[in-house]
């Protein structure tokens, strides 16, 4: 479909969903060799599968409190979004939720909470978390929002609900703006899409918490936009190793650790790559090669698949796969609604 269409919006949603189940196969794995990645992927195409379901964990139980959240207000309402997020924690405590974050959500559970954002800004000794759990639900925010500002505002908010730190919310910027580019057909351009994003993170990283941040973890003055020059930088090589992606970008729990690589997956799997199943497309080959990375593999794919979903549409995505997966069918349906609420945005300018 065209820019931003009913398609691209579905694609976004169930492509995050499926990276998250077919990923927490992995999730923690030092090595994963392409063979058993695929093997895992034959798997799902196996009629004889019966109740053998891939259940989504926290990337996609949190991904959903937003999406509901965001239709419901018709907007963003930071006390709304906590709401959910403890409640659906409260609910299902064991979707493997990170191990800082689920003393946030405890808190937001207190009907005597004032100030929704306090609980993340006493993470870590008043740090904040780095970790990507901000990133990892973020994509939503480009369905719900068409104007950058927009996005960039909003997904940095969503995310400071459990990451206070600026290198984990602005992975959810990050994300966000990768969703909303491709979501345009950015992506058939690279070298412009990857260009665009270095350039919006310099302005969002120039600011003095950002700054200041980076300056106390001995971090690179603006973190996410280095990480952005070495996918560059990747993209302009012939022969990348997965050692060398994981070396230069990282396969890790934090926002810094996994962004740029979920991107630099989309980007290197646009072609055809050798080890890769020839009938693979784009999308089938994006979510092998997140799984291949090891690490953190069900977030990295679950945001490689947003990405990559906003740009090849939702019939990209075999049906037999779609099949397998807890959460894409109410992923399928609440993309109709986002979209229509999108479109409501833009009558209303
Ligand atoms: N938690 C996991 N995977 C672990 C295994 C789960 C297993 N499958 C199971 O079921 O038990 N996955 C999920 O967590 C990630 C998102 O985490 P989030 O929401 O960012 O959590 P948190 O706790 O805020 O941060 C994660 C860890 O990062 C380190 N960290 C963060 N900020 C830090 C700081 N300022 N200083 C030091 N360390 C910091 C901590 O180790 C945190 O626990 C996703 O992968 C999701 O899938
Ligand atoms: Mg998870
Ligand atoms: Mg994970």
């Amino acid at each position: 479909g065209g820019p931003a269409s009913l398609s691209r919006f579905r694609g976004a949603l169930v492509a995050s969903v499926l990276g998250d189940c077919v990923g927490g196969e992995f999730e923690g794995a030092e090595e994963v060799p392409m063979d058993r990645v695929l093997q895992h992927l034959n798997g799902l195409e196996d009629d004889n599968r019966g109740d053998c379901i891939l259940q989504y964990s926290d990337d996609t139980a949190m991904t959903q409190c937003v999406v509901e959240s965001l239709l419901t207000r018709a907007g963003f309402d930071e006390r709304d979004m906590a709401a959910r997020f403890a409640l659906e924690y409260s609910h299902f405590p064991g979707r493997g939720y990170g191990a800082g974050v689920v003393q946030v959500l405890k808190k937001l559970a207190s009907p005597t909470l004032n100030d929704v954002y306090q609980p993340a800004q006493a993470q870590f000794s008043g740090r904040g978390s780095f970790g990507n759990g901000g990133a990892m639900r973020a994509a939503p925010f480009a369905l719900a929002f068409r104007k950058p500002d927009d996005i960039k505002k909003f997904s940095r908010l969503g995310a400071m609900l459990t990451h206070s730190c600026s290198l984990g919310y602005n992975g959810a910027v990050l994300q966000a703006l990768a969703v909303h580019l491709s979501l345009q057909g950015a992506l058939e351009k690279p070298h412009d899409f990857i260009s665009k994003l270095i350039s919006e993170m310099e302005e969002v990283e120039g600011e003095d918490a950002a700054r200041s941040d980076a300056r106390v973890l001995n971090e690179p003055e603006f973190p996410f936009c280095e990480r952005l020059y070495k996918v560059k930088d990747l993209m302009e090589q012939n022969n990348v190793s997965i050692e060398e992606v994981i070396f230069k970008l990282g396969n890790g729990i934090a926002a810094l650790h996994s962004v740029p690589t979920a991107i630099f997956c989309v980007l290197h799997c646009l072609e055809p790559r050798e080890g890769l199943p020839e009938h693979y497309g784009g999308l089938e080959r994006t979510m092998a090669y997140s799984l291949a990375l090891g690490g953190d593999t069900d977030t990295i794919a679950c945001m490689a698949g947003a990405i990559a979903g906003a740009h090849y549409g939702i019939d990209a995505i075999p049906q037999t796969w779609q099949r397998c997966c807890e959460g894409a069918e109410v992923a399928y349906d609440t993309a109709q609604r986002l979209h229509t609420l999108y479109l409501q945005s833009l009558t209303e300018g």
